[in-house]
Order: C-alpha cells, then sequence, then structure tokens
C-alpha cells in the first residue's frame, strides 16, 4: 500500500436498506477502510445540510480526505462512482489497475460487466419483491430471482474464474455455492 491509500478519512452517508450503499459499505469492508457511518432516514425530506452534500437528495454518499493530503474533504456520490474511485485510490487483490499488466483492463471490463449484469438483470426483480403485497406473488418473485442469478451471473463466475484468474469473482461463487 502507498501513502495515500493508509488511513484516509471518510465520512459515509447511508441507510442500511438501501442496496446501493450497502454496495458502498461492502466495497469499504472487503477493502478495509475506516470509516464513520451517518445514517439518512428516507422516509422524511432530506434536510438542507444533506441536499448541500448531495443535491440528489440520495444516498449513498462519502467524503474523502487521503492521508498526503492530495485529497481534501472531496464529496462523492451515486455508488458505481464511488465503487470505482475506492477501488482505484486503494489499489488491492480485487480489482487490478489499468495499467498492471496487458490483461488488466480486460479483467476490469469483465468486472465492469459482472456489477452491470447484476444492476440490470437482478436488482429490479430484488426490487420488485418489496412491491408484491401477496405471499404468493412475493415467492413467486423469489424463484424468479434464484433462476436469474443462476441464468445471468453464473456463467459470468465461471468465465471469471477459468479464463482471467479473477479471484474475488471465484470467491464470490464458493460462497454463493456453501
Ligand atoms: N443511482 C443511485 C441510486 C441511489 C438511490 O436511489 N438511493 C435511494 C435509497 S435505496 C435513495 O436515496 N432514495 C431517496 C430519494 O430518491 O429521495 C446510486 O447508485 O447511488
Amino acid at each position: 500500500m502507498n501513502g495515500a491509500s493508509t488511513s484516509p478519512q471518510i465520512t459515509f452517508w447511508t441507510n442500511h436498506g438501501c442496496p446501493w450503499a450497502q454496495r458502498v459499505q461492502i466495497v469499504l469492508r472487503e477493502l478495509g477502510l475506516p470509516y464513520e457511518e451517518v445514517i439518512i432516514d428516507l422516509d422524511r425530506p432530506r434536510e438542507e445540510w444533506y441536499l448541500k452534500i448531495n443535491p440528489r437528495g440520495t444516498v449513498p454518499s462519502i467524503r474523502y480526505s487521503n492521508s498526503s493530503g492530495s485529497i481534501k474533504e472531496e464529496i462523492i456520490t451515486e455508488s458505481a462512482i464511488i465503487a470505482q474511485f475506492l477501488a482505484d485510490a486503494h489499489p488491492s487483490h480485487l480489482l487490478p489497475a489499468s495499467g498492471d499488466s496487458a490483461t488488466a483492463p480486460l479483467s476490469r471490463a469483465r468486472v465492469s460487466f459482472f456489477a452491470d449484469t447484476y444492476v440490470a438483470k437482478v436488482q429490479p426483480v430484488w426490487m420488485s419483491i418489496a412491491k408484491e403485497a401477496s405471499r404468493d406473488e412475493r415467492e413467486r418473485k423469489g424463484d424468479e430471482l434464484v433462476a436469474v442469478v443462476e441464468r445471468e451471473m453464473e456463467p459470468l463466475l465461471v468465465l471469471g474464474e477459468r479464463v482471467l484468474g479473477l479471484g474475488a469473482l471465484a470467491r464470490i461463487s464458493g460462497a454463493a455455492r456453501g
């Protein structure tokens, strides 16, 4: 790790029920970064102070300063952008830097496509479950969720493991299969 990647100061505005905020929480924890958490109540209109931080009024948002002082109290919003920023600012085994090797850009493209597939194909089904009033319909959507993960995500895990040796995807795959 270089100096910039040790002990950043991070404030994380979040809500534990929000999957987009969970995405950032997962990245923070996987990278082992310390952070101060501030919960935003999504059942009330956003207060003026939070709209100054994030004019869109959504969670997640972070405020980030690095230890070298070259980045000071920068606000970053939108879960995909925050996740990408943190992975770039704190290089790890999870995502190669694009200049690491000739194949690193391809590995990054594969990881991005994996995340995109989750957002485009799985997340809409996941979100629709909560909106269903009847238990039968929720169970049917639950089966649909499992089917879509098997159909859309599992082939990508296999590809990541076999072709690119992507350790992170392989580990997720192993955990998912128990
Ligand atoms: N594209 C955004 C979506 C964030 C989002 O929709 N968050 C929801 C909670 S899950 C939110 O803050 N909703 C409050 C609102 O829209 O007023 C991201 O990826 O960060």
